[in-house]
């Protein structure tokens, strides 16, 4: 990966442009994650919390949390010459279905976060995109406080498929992040989804 593309160079070189989504419930981690990997300064849609999110949005293990994203995470990542990936951070609740769909519409695949103190928060996300077909992997992303439990633990309660990728991130780390990510490629280029030359 190299991080000083010229801006829209990729454009007139004709390289890949692949739109991946990012995915998960509340407080997860997506706007970090796709922070943490943009090379360009990330479009983000944070607001401060309100009282309407009470009750809703569950704040419990999440104590500096103050705002929210209302609309899309958007960052750009140059892997090579020859493909550019789009990130798109997207609630993954069942209440914001149609704005999951709507991002998720020719997405190549998706990254669904998963929080080991709310797992269950993640079923609607993997629902999601199992409705729609997307090829997806799953991170874990550890927050210092997350308890751990081994991977065969894990993929039983989040009841993945054998064949669906899970890593665990931290994705305030840049290295680790784009591991993850390239957890998600590699299983994209074992579906015949990217082809990566
Ligand atoms: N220690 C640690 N903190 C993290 C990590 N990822 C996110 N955070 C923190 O967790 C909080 C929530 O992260 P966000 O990136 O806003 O989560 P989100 O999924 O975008 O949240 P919503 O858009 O509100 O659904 C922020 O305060 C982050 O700094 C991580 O990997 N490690
Ligand atoms: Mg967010």
């Amino acid at each position: 990966m190299h991080s000083k593309p010229s801006d829209r160079d990729y454009l007139l070189r004709g390289a890949q442009l692949a739109k991946i989504v990012v995915a998960g419930p509340f407080g997860v981690g997506k706007t970090t994650f796709v922070s943490t990997l943009s090379e360009v300064a990330p479009l983000r849609t944070e607001e401060p919390m309100t009282q309407a999110s009470v009750g809703v949005d569950d704040l419990r293990g999440r104590p500096g949390k103050s705002t929210t994203t209302v609309g899309l995470d958007w960052g750009r990542l140059t892997i090579d010459e020859n493909l550019v990936l789009f990130l798109f951070g997207a609630p993954g609740q069942e209440r914001f279905r149609h704005i999951w769909q709507e991002t998720a519409r020719g997405a190549w695949g998706a990254l669904v976060l998963a929080d080991t103190r709310h797992l269950a928060q993640s079923f609607e996300s993997l629902a999601l995109v199992e409705e729609m077909g997307l090829p997806h992997a799953v991170a874990i992303n550890a927050f210092p406080d997350s308890p751990l439990y081994p991977q065969a633990s894990l993929r039983q309660a989040l009841d993945l498929d054998p064949s669906t990728p899970m890593v665990t991130c931290n994705a305030l780390n840049r290295r680790s992040a784009a591991q993850a990510l390239t957890v998600l490629l590699q299983h994209l280029m074992t579906r015949e989804v990217l082809e990566i030359t």
